[in-house]
């Protein structure tokens, strides 16, 4: 019984949270790169809080050694790695989370693979937002926000006042998508998202890091209340 109790408060105290603050989650999109090291690294030196990986060419093999080796770099640290679909890998190398998307696997069966585990959904409309809350998701998405090339087949652009709008019904820490970059996301958290999740304009960036400098600056002076 003790041992039990010692147990779950091992795994309660190793356990990664959301702290919903306001802040960057930045995807490592194999489209766009294929050494994820450096920029996890650098994920984790900022104290980043979400790291997704997200790969949609690779087989299994492949996105799983890519992944591992990210978590390698994130697993001590306040990064939570979420993977983007594949929850039977993420299950197998025990990342933080997994992210799934309306017409993936379903979140009961994700759920049940992973109880302990960060599940966000994507959601681009109020009753899939609501529905996400409902079922359980740690998190949602909600996007597009702007118009992007990063995603085939988009779903429509939903703007800052539908973006405003679904985030002011929802609960649940609320990531924002699609077209962001270091003058889109701070209106974005003006609005209600609680994170700005950012592909192209940071991995396209000539200098990535930097641009991920520039974003946390304006991110720590809106929380600080100066902008
Ligand atoms: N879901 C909605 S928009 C999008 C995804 C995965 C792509 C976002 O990429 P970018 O380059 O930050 O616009
Ligand atoms: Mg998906």
């Amino acid at each position: 019984m003790l041992s039990a109790i010692w147990c779950s408060a091992f795994f309660y105290f190793f356990m990664k949270k959301i702290t919903k603050n306001t802040g960057l989650y930045l995807i490592l999109d194999r489209n766009f790169m294929q050494n994820f090291k450096e920029m996890a690294a650098y994920a984790v030196s900022k104290k980043i809080e979400f790291l997704q990986y997200r790969d949609k060419i690779s087989d299994d093999t492949t996105f799983r050694r890519n992944a591992l080796q990210i978590l390698e770099i994130t697993y001590r640290s306040k990064t939570n790695l979420i993977l983007n679909d594949r929850s039977k890998i993420a299950k197998e190398i025990n990342s933080d989370g997994v992210h799934i998307g309306q017409k993936d696997e379903s979140y009961q069966a994700v759920r049940e693979l992973l109880p302990n585990k960060i599940i966000g959904i994507s959601t681009h409309n109020l009753q899939q937002a609501l529905a996400a809350e409902k079922r359980g998701a740690d998190y949602i998405g909600i996007g597009p926000i702007f118009s992007t090339s990063t995603k085939e087949k988009p779903e429509p652009v939903l703007g800052l006042e539908q973006l405003e709008r679904i985030a002011s019904k929802i609960q649940i820490p609320k990531v924002a998508i699609g077209g962001l970059n270091m003058d889109t996301c701070i209106p974005v958290l003006k609005r209600g998202a609680n994170y700005c999740a950012i592909i192209s304009a940071i991995l396209t960036a000539k200098n990535p890091k930097n641009e991920i400098d520039i974003i946390l600056n304006k991110i720590n002076k809106l929380n600080q209340g100066e902008i």
